[in-house]
């Protein structure tokens, strides 16, 4: 089955809004494999955001990210990373529909409050970074109820 890496920025953290965000992506059924409240260090962050090194607003994020503790999840489901996608909204939260979380959250591009991985071949890359122990090792027992 699919998984996702998901992160809440400090921003989504300090504002209180862990729970709402952990809540539609439980709604939606999918199901949590991992989850962790932690604060990184620049290199970290900076190796997360690699593939932005060129960006001119690359230092200001990197600063954000470390800013304060981020939560960190793997969510697992069929199609989890475009639909985690789509729950999440658009990069700038002034092209985000409301309903998606930055649409119904967030302002600024540089405060959007979470980061979900842009394709599979990325979300494995992010769960290897950031959960080298790996996924839990559980399943829902919803999952007659959810798939067909
Ligand atoms: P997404 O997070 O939607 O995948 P990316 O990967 O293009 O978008 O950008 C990663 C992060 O970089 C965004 N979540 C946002 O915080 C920041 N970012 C992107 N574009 C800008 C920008 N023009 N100014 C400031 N920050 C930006």
């Amino acid at each position: 089955m699919e998984q996702t890496f998901i992160m809440i920025k400090p921003d989504g953290v300090q504002r209180g809004l862990v729970g709402e965000i952990i809540s539609r992506f439980e709604k939606k059924g999918f199901t949590l494999k991992g989850l962790k409240l932690q604060t990184v260090e620049q290199s970290f962050a900076e190796k997360h955001y690699e593939d932005l090194a060129k960006k001119p607003f690359f230092a200001g994020l990197v600063q954000y990210i470390i800013s304060g503790p981020v939560v960190a999840m793997i969510w697992e489901g069929k199609g989890v990373v475009a639909t985690g996608r789509k729950i999440i909204g658009a990069t700038n939260p002034a092209a985000s529909e409301p309903g998606t979380i930055r649409g119904d959250f967030a302002i600024d591009v540089g405060r959007n409050v979470i980061h979900g991985s842009d394709s599979v071949e990325s979300a494995t890359k992010e769960i290897g970074l950031w959960f080298p122990e790996g996924p839990a090792n559980w399943q829902s027992s919803l999952h007659p109820w959810i798939y067909e």
